[in-house]
């Protein structure tokens, strides 16, 4: 409203006034794993017995298992925009009833050993982070390896994000 040229604003409410709560049905649903570098992809190395399975709920459609004992992963062609730390979200199953551990090295320097709790189900996908050095480009690997047991089945990974 204008009167004489003064405005007059609307009356200003506190904050509280906007806040919102949202009705919620039920349990919360995640949306499902969808990684940005599928372990199954064609650029990816797997050697040492490890190989593409069937998965359903898997992004993809597929996972990479027998990874561990001898069975390792290569996962190629990871993008990362500059020289850096970052942490990179993996996607897995572990249809075990206890956590499997794997080896998990960027670019093949000393690898890291991760814990990956149960999953419920060998077609069940979890998300847990690692953090390692990427280069720049577009020639990075994350490699997934256990020299003395079972890793979980390796569904894919997400961009890196820088630290
Ligand atoms: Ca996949």
């Amino acid at each position: 409203m204008i009167r004489r040229g003064i405005f007059l604003h609307p009356p200003i409410l506190p904050s509280a006034v906007f806040k919102l709560t949202l009705p919620v049905a039920g349990p919360v649903t995640l949306p499902p794993f969808k990684a940005t570098y599928e372990a199954e992809a064609s650029s990816s190395v797997l050697a040492g017995g490890a190989s593409i399975s069937a998965c359903s709920t898997c992004s993809g459609g597929a996972d990479v298992g027998y990874v561990g004992n001898g069975g390792t992963l290569t996962i190629n062609n990871i993008s990362a925009p500059a020289d850096g730390v970052y942490t990179v979200l993996v996607g897995y199953a572990n249809g075990d009833s206890s956590p499997r551990s794997a080896d998990i090295s960027f670019n093949g320097s000393t690898p890291v050993t991760v814990s990956f709790p149960p999953t419920g189900g060998w077609n069940t996908i979890s998300t847990l982070s690692v953090t390692g050095t990427f280069r720049s480009g577009t020639a990075n690997a994350l490699i997934f390896s256990n020299p003395s047991g079972w890793a979980p089945d390796i569904d894919g990974i997400g961009a890196p994000a820088a630290q």
